[in-house]
Parts: structure tokens; C-alpha cells; sequence
């Protein structure tokens, strides 16, 4: 096929990789629903797609992967940087000149035997100002599908990337060569300790081998959006954070921007489509992963969601818990690892529906209740199998999502799964208080941590810890030096709770849409309706500012949602000055003032 573009550097990119990957044949790919459904109709006829019933799931398609391949493989995802020190001690680090030498071995006739796919991407809508644009290559149909979603691909990016524009090369393979005649795996992939996922930050180039799964091979995601373009983006004066977006809009029609980060497991999809019990008061979704944020001319900073759709967790999808994600993979869908039902549709732990019969992630017959040997309950979909939903089909997603100059953010949100110590909800005496917040936040693994003297807390600061592209004491310094920048305008910063449990273990909050209440609170308080009360922990809500009505919360639950036990605080603390401390002398001096401070008002 003619190359759809005269850039020399992307030719002779394309070039070198066909020169050593030694595909069968090179397809430029366009985005276009022909192309998705030629692809989808060859992996239907290979055996690595399954065509779901049309009626019940139009245009949809189910795939399971190798058991070795399931997830985001930290272990395997390396900061190729040209100084150790630069990737910090949050990152695994390589000499780049090294793996270079190792990868290549590993790429020299990788993709024998396979197509190799050209994707030109944009993470952010096409041509606007905070936009950038990711060429991937790969030898995979799955990650060309996928990226049609997750990411803009369309020959409009070669346009605007002209002759001589500017691309991040992100280089993916499945590391599995096939020899004439040899018949492919239906889930092509490499052994693990063969694995990597690399990123080579002062060339802003990524190379992926190995892995056919979610973040490791959707390189737009958590590759280029997230670990790339943080370090990009603290060189050119912006951020690229882990956080959803979201419009909370009043009833009177005035709009609050919150983008929100939050570890995994505690709920970012639901809050980005949650569904607001404050009457009058309505939600509408930007994103659910990823903010890029700039400073824009009036000062604010604006926020744009780079992705094109979702990839969300499947299990624990249900209406009860996120209808606006169910709704948004009921067409046009892809599933992986999921359950394929008898009839031809998807099914997962935790959906809200039982599953009379279907086959499972492992391609085995499985339904609901089916036991091991040993009287294990088996699990139909993987823990982390997911949907890939195109963000267009969010009933609640904002009208102008896709507005180029993005929204301006008034609120920032952290938060973690604390089952004590931490507040429903309190907001930041300042934004340097807040960055002290997001990078202190932190989620204990389980209800078992209500004992005291073992605590064992995750610190997962801003929920970036695998995204951080560079030293993370650098990344606290850039959120600092951000905060400087936007001066007044910086948006206002709230830590909140959702987990806190009685001593028994009952939740304290029912969480879900009645998060609205305190989203509307953290309005109230940038509107200037409320004022709040001082902490030594930080501003909380003042009795009857943030409404309980028709909630069954008694005053006693309450007062104990909203304890800020001194004791207990302390002790977070100096967990949180342990952790810190492995960042040795990057660790910014304001955060030691912030930790300093903290100490000093809980007495
Ligand atoms: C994700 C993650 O898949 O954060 O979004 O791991
Ligand atoms: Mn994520």
C-alpha cells in the first residue's frame, strides 16, 4: 500500500521498524468502520474473536487472552532514562543503550509471518491546541480495533501532522513470530520474563514487546497519555494526571469542572458518570482516566480528556452501581475476558444478573455458582476483564467533551479507601495543603488495617505511582511549581472518604450517587455559599452545609463519619513521612513544610 503521508521522519520510522520486524506485508490504517469491521471479520475467522448476538449486543465482540496476559504488568514497564536518578524510585530503570541491544534481538524478525499495522492516532480532539499525536505500530489486529475506540485514529491526523510535524513513535509487538505454515495461537504473546514495556523518555519513544493486553499495548493510554507526556508536560508547564473529568452543573445552570484522582478500586469510573441525588443539580462526564491541563489565557487551567472511550473493569459493572457504563457498552463494544453467555451476550461477577450458562474467560463451559474441586467458587470473567466502550455512547457525557480549548477546572478531588482516620470529606487550606493531600493519599488493602498497631497503609500518590514518567519527587516539585503559576486561579482542593466503616465494619456512607451531596458541598465552598469549619486537618463541613436529607444516617454515624481523631492522624502522618522519605533529596522542601505544619496544628 502507498504510505499516506510525505513526513519524512514517519516513512523512514516506518521504514526502519518494517526493516527489522520483518512483517508479511505494511497497512496504513485509517480509523474507518470498514476497516474495523475487515479486521473483526478476519479474528472472527481466525478464532481469536467471538461475534456477539446482534440483537442483544450489536456490533460487538467478545476475545479471551492468554492466561499469562491479563493485566498491566508493572514489573515488566521500565524508565529507560539516560540517568538512573531520573526515574526515581518509583520506576524500574534500565540503561537505555542495554535494553536497546536486548529489545532489538527480541525485534529482529518479530513480526514474521504477521501485518504490521501504521496507526496515526491523536489522544485529544483532532488539531487542538493541547492535542498530540501518537503514530503506533503494531502487529496487532486487537490493538488496531481497540485504538479505533480508545484513541482518534483517522487519516485527518496525517493532515494535520503535515510533512513536517512532530509524532510520539510507539512500537508494539506480540513477540510471537510465526514460521511458514505454523498455525497462530488464538492470543498471540510472549512469556512474561519476556515482556517489556519501555519507555525512553528523553526521545519520547516507546517500545512495547510481548504483551497483546489493555495499557501494555493500547500505547495512547497509560504509555504515551500518562508516563510520556508527564514528563513532557513538566517541561512545557503543564500536567498529565490520572484523574477524571466531570461538569457538576446547578440548578441555576452555573458549571463546576472537577477532575478527580483516585487509586484503583475505589470507584473512578462510577463518580465520572454518577448519577446526582441533589435535586436540580446534574453530572455529565468528560472522562474517566486521563486529564490533560494547561494554563489557559485567563489564567485557569483547562483541562482536555485525551482518550476516545473507556476501558473500564467489567466486574462490578452493574445498574445498581454504573447504568451510564452499561449503557455505554450496549453496542459497538468490545469485551475481554469476559463471560460469553449461552445466547450470545457478556456476563461478569457483580453485573446484578445471573448467568444461566456460557462459556468463561478460559473458554470453558461455566455458569453462576460453579465450584473447583475444593469447593472454591469459580470466576466466569477475569477480575480485570474489561469493556471498551466508545465515550460517544455515555448517555451523560458532555455535549462539547470534545471542545479543543477544554474546560476550566475549579476542583481537584483526592481520595483513597480509608476504613478509619480520614473524613467523609475536607478541603485544603490552600493548594500547597492539597498537593501535600494528593500526594499523600492512600488506601489500606483491607478492613483488616482497623487495628491499629498494624496499620499497613498504600501510599499511591495522586494515583500515579506505575505513571509517573520521571522521579516522582520531580512530579510533587511540578505540582508545587504549578501551584505557582495559577496563583489565585489554582483550583480549589477537597480530600474525600467514601469507605469509612463503623468499628463493626458497617459502611458509614452509602456512597454511589449520594456522592453528589459532596460534590455539591465542594461547590458551594468555590461559590462562596458556604463557610466551612477549621480543622487541624483542614476546612470541614459546618452542621447542616452539606444536606443528609432523606438519608438514613444517624447523628451518631455522622459525627463519627467526620472525626478527625488527632491520634489516628498522627499516625497516618508518619507513615506518610516513611514513605516520603524514600525520595530522598528530591523530596520537595514544601512538602516537608506542609508535613511540618500538619504536625504542628494536631498538637
Ligand atoms: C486502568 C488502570 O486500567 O488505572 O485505567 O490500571
Ligand atoms: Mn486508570
Amino acid at each position: 500500500m502507498n504510505a499516506p503521508t510525505k513526513n519524512k521522519n514517519l516513512l523512514n520510522w516506518v521504514a526502519e521498524i518494517e526493516a527489522m520486524c520483518t512483517p508479511n506485508q505494511v497497512v496504513w490504517c485509517d480509523g474507518s468502520a470498514k476497516e474495523y469491521d475487515r479486521l473483526m471479520g478476519e479474528m472472527v475467522e481466525s478464532g481469536m474473536a467471538i461475534k456477539l448476538n446482534e440483537e442483544k449486543r450489536p456490533n460487538s465482540y467478545a476475545f479471551n487472552s492468554d492466561p499469562s496476559d491479563v493485566a498491566r504488568i508493572e514489573s515488566r514497564t521500565y524508565i529507560a532514562s539516560v540517568k538512573e536518578e531520573d526515574a526515581g524510585p518509583t520506576n524500574n530503570w534500565t540503561d537505555p543503550v542495554e535494553l536497546k541491544k536486548t529489545l532489538t534481538k527480541l525485534y529482529t524478525g518479530c513480526m514474521k509471518g504477521r501485518t504490521m499495522y501504521v496507526i496515526p492516532f491523536s489522544m485529544g480532539p483532532i488539531g487542538s491546541p493541547m492535542a498530540k499525536i501518537g503514530i503506533e505500530i503494531s502487529d496487532s489486529p486487537y490493538v488496531v480495533v481497540n485504538m479505533h475506540i480508545m484513541a482518534r485514529v483517522s487519516p485527518k491526523v496525517l493532515e494535520v501532522l503535515g510533512d513536517e510535524g512532530e509524532f510520539i513513535p510507539c512500537l508494539h509487538t506480540v513477540g510471537s513470530p510465526l514460521e511458514p505454515g505454523q498455525k497462530d495461537s488464538r492470543w498471540p504473546c510472549a512469556p512474561i520474563e519476556e515482556k517489556y514495556i519501555v519507555h525512553f523518555p528523553e526521545e519520547n519513544l516507546i517500545w512495547s514487546y510481548g504483551s497483546g493486553y489493555g495499557g501494555n499495548a493500547l500505547l495512547g493510554k497509560k504509555c504515551f497519555a500518562l508516563r510520556i507526556a508527564s514528563n513532557m508536560a513538566r517541561h512545557e508547564g503543564w500536567m498529565a494526571e490520572h484523574m477524571l473529568i466531570l461538569r457538576f452543573t446547578n440548578p441555576e445552570g452555573k458549571q463546576f469542572h472537577i477532575a478527580a484522582a483516585f487509586p484503583s478500586a475505589c470507584g473512578k469510573t462510577n463518580l465520572a458518570m454518577l448519577q446526582s441525588t441533589v435535586p436540580g443539580w446534574k453530572v455529565e462526564t468528560i472522562g474517566d482516566d486521563i486529564a490533560w491541563m494547561k494554563p489557559g489565557e485567563d489564567g485557569r487551567l483547562y483541562a482536555i480528556n485525551p482518550e476516545a472511550g473507556f476501558f473500564g473493569v467489567a466486574p462490578g459493572t452493574a445498574k445498581s452501581s454504573n447504568p451510564m457504563a452499561l449503557a455505554s457498552c450496549r453496542k459497538d463494544a468490545i469485551f475481554t475476558n469476559v463471560v460469553v453467555t449461552d445466547d450470545g451476550d457478556v456476563w461478569w461477577e457483580d453485573m446484578g444478573v445471573e448467568c444461566k450458562g456460557g462459556t468463561d474467560w478460559h473458554n470453558n463451559p461455566w455458569k453462576s455458582g460453579m465450584k473447583d474441586g475444593e469447593g472454591n467458587t469459580i470466576k466466569g470473567a477475569h477480575p480485570n476483564s474489561r469493556f471498551t466502550a466508545r465515550a460517544a455512547l455515555c448517555p451523560v457525557l458532555c455535549p462539547d467533551w470534545e471542545d479543543p480549548a477544554g474546560v476550566p477546572i475549579d476542583i481537584f478531588v483526592f481520595g483513597g479507601k480509608r476504613a478509619n482516620t480520614i473524613p467523609l470529606i475536607h478541603e485544603a487550606f490552600n493548594f500547597e495543603q492539597g498537593v501535600y493531600m494528593g500526594a499523600t493519599a492512600s488506601s489500606e488493602p483491607t478492613a483488616a488495617a482497623l487495628d491499629l498497631g498494624n496499620v499497613s497503609l498504600r501510599f499511591d500518590p495522586f494515583a500515579m505511582t506505575p505513571f509517573i514518567g520521571y522521579h516522582a519527587g520531580d512530579y510533587m516539585q511540578h505540582w508545587f511549581d504549578m501551584g505557582e503559576t495559577l496563583g489565585d486561579k489554582a483550583p480549589r482542593c477537597f480530600y474525600v472518604n467514601w469507605f469509612r466503616k463503623t468499628d463493626d465494619g458497617k459502611w458509614l456512607w452509602p456512597g454511589y450517587g449520594e456522592n453528589s451531596r459532596v460534590l455539591k458541598w465542594m461547590c458551594d465552598r468555590v461559590e462562596g455559599k458556604v463557610d466551612a469549619v477549621e480543622t487541624p486537618i483542614g476546612l470541614m463541613p459546618k452542621d447542616g452545609d452539606l444536606t443528609l436529607d432523606g438519608l438514613d444516617i444517624s447523628a451518631e454515624d455522622w459525627a463519627e463519619l467526620m472525626k478527625v481523631d488527632t491520634h489516628l492522624f498522627k499516625t497516618t502522618l508518619s507513615n506518610a513521612r516513611e514513605y516520603l522519605a524514600k525520595f530522598g533529596d528530591k523530596l520537595p522542601a514544601k512538602m516537608v513544610e506542609q508535613m511540618d505544619a500538619l504536625e504542628a496544628r494536631l498538637g
